[in-house]
C-alpha cells in the first residue's frame, strides 16, 4: 500500500480549535494506556488534570536543552519562583524528559527519526487522553545549514527527505507507506513576523532536509565510513540547495508526518551550527554553540507569549 497521507484531513481546517486525534481506533477501547518511554499510564496518572491545559508543545533533541528551555520560558511567562524548580514529569525512565511551564509541554525527543518517532506516537496519545484541543507543537532543534552564516535559524517551509521530496517513507506490516510531510503554512508566516519583531539573528524560509545519519547520510567526509569525494559531496549539497534546502537534520520528516495525521498544527524551527558547503566538523566554541542553541528557543519564548497576548 502507497498512502499519500493527505487523504487524513483537511489541513486548512484542523487546527481552530481541534482537539488531537488518533489514527488508530484500537486505543479507544484500551482499559489502560501505558506509555512505557514516559514511565506514565492512564490507570495510574490522572491526565486531563495534568495536561489537559496544555496548549503548546515544544520538543528539543536533549532532556538538558529542555530543562534549560523549560527555565526560561517559566521566567518569560511570568510563572518563575525562587526556589523553585519544574520538575521532570518523566523521572521514572531516563528515556525522555518532560518539564511543564503553565500552558506548554517541552519533552526531549533524542537522536533520529526512531528516537523522536517513540516519544511522539506516546505524547500525541498523552495529548488525547488528556483531551488537549487547539494545540501548536514546535520542535526546537540543531542543523548543518547549506550556503548559511552559521548561527542563522531556519523556519522549514518544507521537510524533506534525502531525494528532496516531502515525503516519510517507513515500511508497516513489510509494505511502503508514504506520508506527506507538508507543515503549517500559516504557522510558519506567524513565526516569520515574531522573528522580524526579535530582530535579534538572521532567520530565514527554507526546506528542511531530514536524514538517517548525520555523517554519510549528510555527506560528510568525516565519518569512520566515505566512499564519495568532496567533489560528489558539493555536488550533492548544491542540488540539496537547488532544491531549497537550507539545512539538514534528523528528526523534522517523521515529526511533520505524524503532527499533520494527528491535526497538530506543527512547525520545526532550528538553528545552523555550520555552513555544510565550508566544511563538517562543527568547530565553533562551547560558548558560540550554546547562544546558537538558544536562538530557536528565544524565537519560539517570544513566538508563545505573543501568542498568549503577553508581547
Ligand atoms: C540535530 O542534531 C542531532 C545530531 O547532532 C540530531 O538530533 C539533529 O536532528
Ligand atoms: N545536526 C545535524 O543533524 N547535522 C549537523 O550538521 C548539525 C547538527
Amino acid at each position: 500500500m502507497v498512502s499519500t497521507g493527505t487523504e487524513m484531513k483537511d489541513p486548512e481546517n484542523y487546527h481552530k480549535d481541534s482537539f488531537v486525534q488518533l489514527h488508530n481506533p484500537n486505543v479507544a477501547t484500551m482499559k489502560e494506556d501505558i506509555l512505557y518511554h514516559f514511565g506514565l499510564s492512564t490507570g495510574t496518572h490522572d491526565f486531563p488534570a495534568m495536561f489537559g491545559d496544555v496548549k503548546f508543545v515544544c520538543v528539543g533533541g536533549t532532556p538538558s536543552r529542555m530543562k534549560t528551555f523549560s527555565r526560561y520560558l517559566a521566567v518569560e511567562l511570568g510563572l518563575a519562583q525562587a526556589g523553585i524548580e519544574y520538575s521532570n514529569i518523566c523521572e521514572a525512565t531516563d528515556r525522555y524528559a518532560m518539564f511543564k511551564v503553565g500552558p506548554v509541554l517541552c519533552v526531549s525527543h533524542g537522536m533520529g527519526i526512531p528516537s523522536i518517532a517513540i516519544m511522539l506516537h506516546e505524547l500525541i496519545k498523552l495529548l488525547y487522553h488528556a483531551r488537549c484541543s487547539g494545540i501548536t507543537i514546535i520542535r526546537i532543534g540543531t542543523s548543518g545549514g547549506i550556503g548559511l552564516e552559521p548561527g542563522s535559524v531556519v523556519i522549514t517551509q518544507q521537510a524533506v527527505d534525502a531525494y528532496f521530496k516531502p515525503e516519510f517513507e517507513q515500511v508497516v506490516l513489510g509494505k511502503r507507506v508514504v506520508r506527506s510531510t507538508e507543515l503549517d503554512e500559516q504557522l510558519v508566516q506567524e513565526l516569520v513576523k515574531c522573528s522580524g519583531d526579535l530582530n535579534e539573528f538572521p532567520v530565514v524560509v527554507g526546506n528542511t532536509m531530514c536524514t538517517l545519519d548525520f555523517y554519510e547520510g549528510q555527506g560528510r567526509l568525516d565519518g569512520a565510513l566515505c566512499g564519495y569525494t568532496e567533489k560528489e559531496k558539493q555536488e550533492y549539497l548544491n542540488a540539496a540547495y537547488m532544491a531549497g534546502v537550507r539545512n539538514i537534520e534528523m528528526e523534522s520528516s517523521v515529526f511533520a508526518a505524524m503532527c499533520r495525521v494527528c491535526g497538530l498544527r506543527a512547525a520545526v524551527v532550528c538553528v545552523t551550527l555550520l555552513n555544510r558547503l565550508k566544511g563538517d566538523q562543527i568547530s565553533s566554541p562551547h560558548e558560540v554553540l550554546t547562544e546558537y542553541q538558544q536562538r530557536p528557543q528565544r524565537l519560539v519564548a517570544y513566538f508563545i507569549k505573543k501568542s498568549l497576548g503577553m508581547s
